[in-house]
């Protein structure tokens, strides 16, 4: 592939894990921008805040109390999306018109007591204690009759829509696999009655040959810009081995999962100098009783951010109507991703 020439020239790229395809306009990134920029509000925030609803000892929105928990606590969101009754029976209208009833459940993770961290401040041991719970909360979900799809998230920030500071994540659980991990389920499937072994695990080789795109890696994960990326700081954690699902790891895995999701969300904190917004989620083998070696799990990061802590990719006209469109090449991206340090700044000395 000729890399200078996608550097420069506008492209369209493939990616084969959804079968989507985006379009890459790398002349078009110095275009002026007069348009909206985002507010910055850093305060310091205190450690325990009387109003929020997350933190240890309060009372929720709904007059629940949250206990007074001290690493991880989980809960089920008070205003579910998806609820475990349904008495809906499916709806189909000729073809033109369907329907289908959904049955599921929410849950609300709190990462911390603590109201003032987030993942890239808080200590390895402790985000190890998320991916405790993470697993817990996908095995168990998973084994509950209805639920086929166990979806983790995190929301971070107010320009993600997170509604509290409070460091916390989700989980919906469902009866049905969306659409997006779907794609993948499918891709996947495609590629591994193919040739035998799990599409990440080939693309995984060809990144780190490459070298261009890969921000750091140890023995048990790379992290990396996807060539595919469509987010400005879009950024992967794939485990080295092919693995269907979080409940698949080892301690080491463990561990090494914990600091990869620290090391790269540092580096994000440290790109513009702020708490730096995103959405991030694990996609993986749906909870079907089915082994499906095709899958390899892969946690995704999807930032908004585009050139400064105010200025963010907006995903509108084009993007709305016809595919998703970036300026910045994935593998400048990863250039300044790689450049950051893993100090937190906030904690770096002048
Ligand atoms: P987000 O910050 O990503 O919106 O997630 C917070 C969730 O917490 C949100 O889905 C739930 C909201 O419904 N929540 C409760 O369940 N109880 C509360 O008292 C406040 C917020």
């Amino acid at each position: 592939m000729q890399q200078d020439q996608l550097s420069e020239n506008p492209h369209r790229r493939y990616n084969p894990l959804t079968g989507d395809w985006i379009l890459v306009s790398p002349h078009r990134s110095k275009r002026p921008w007069q348009g909206q920029t985002e507010k910055v509000v850093e305060a310091k925030r205190p450690a325990h805040d009387p109003a929020c609803y997350l933190c240890p000892g309060n009372v929720r929105a709904n007059g629940e109390l949250t206990p007074d928990y001290e690493s991880v606590f989980a809960f089920n969101n008070d205003f579910s999306a998806i609820l475990p009754e349904n008495s809906l029976k499916n709806v189909q209208d000729g073809p033109l018109f369907r329907a289908e009833a959904e049955k599921g459940l929410c849950k609300v993770i709190c990462f911390s007591p603590r109201h003032d961290l987030t993942i890239p401040e808080m200590a390895l041991k402790d985000i190890r204690k998320v991916v405790d719970l993470w697993r817990h909360e996908y095995t168990a979900l998973g084994k509950l009759p209805f639920v086929k799809h166990v979806q983790i998230f995190e929301n971070k920030g107010a320009v993600q829509g997170c509604s509290n500071p409070h460091p916390h994540g989700q989980i919906w659980a469902q009866q049905h696999t969306p659409q997006i991990p779907q794609k993948k389920q499918l891709q996947q499937a495609k590629y591994f009655k193919k040739h035998g072994r799990t599409l990440l695990s080939d693309y995984l080789i060809q990144e780190l040959d490459k070298q261009e795109r890969i921000l750091f890696q140890d023995h048990h994960f790379v992290a990396l810009v996807p060539f595919w990326a469509v987010w400005p700081f879009e950024a992967i954690i794939v485990p080295r081995r092919p693995m269907a699902r979080i409940t698949d790891m080892d301690e080491a895995e463990c561990d090494a999962l914990a600091e990869a999701y620290q090391r790269l969300t540092v580096r994000y904190d440290n790109l513009f100098e702020v708490s730096f917004p995103y959405s991030a989620g694990i996609h993986q083998a749906p909870t079907d009783g089915k082994s499906h070696p095709e899958w390899h799990w892969h946690f995704t990061f999807l930032p908004p951010l585009l050139r400064s802590a105010t200025v963010k990719k907006f995903m509108v006209g084009y993007e709305m109507l016809a595919e998703a469109q970036r300026d910045i090449t994935p593998e400048k991206a990863a250039e300044i991703l790689r450049g950051l340090s893993e100090v937190h700044y906030s904690l770096a000395t002048a």
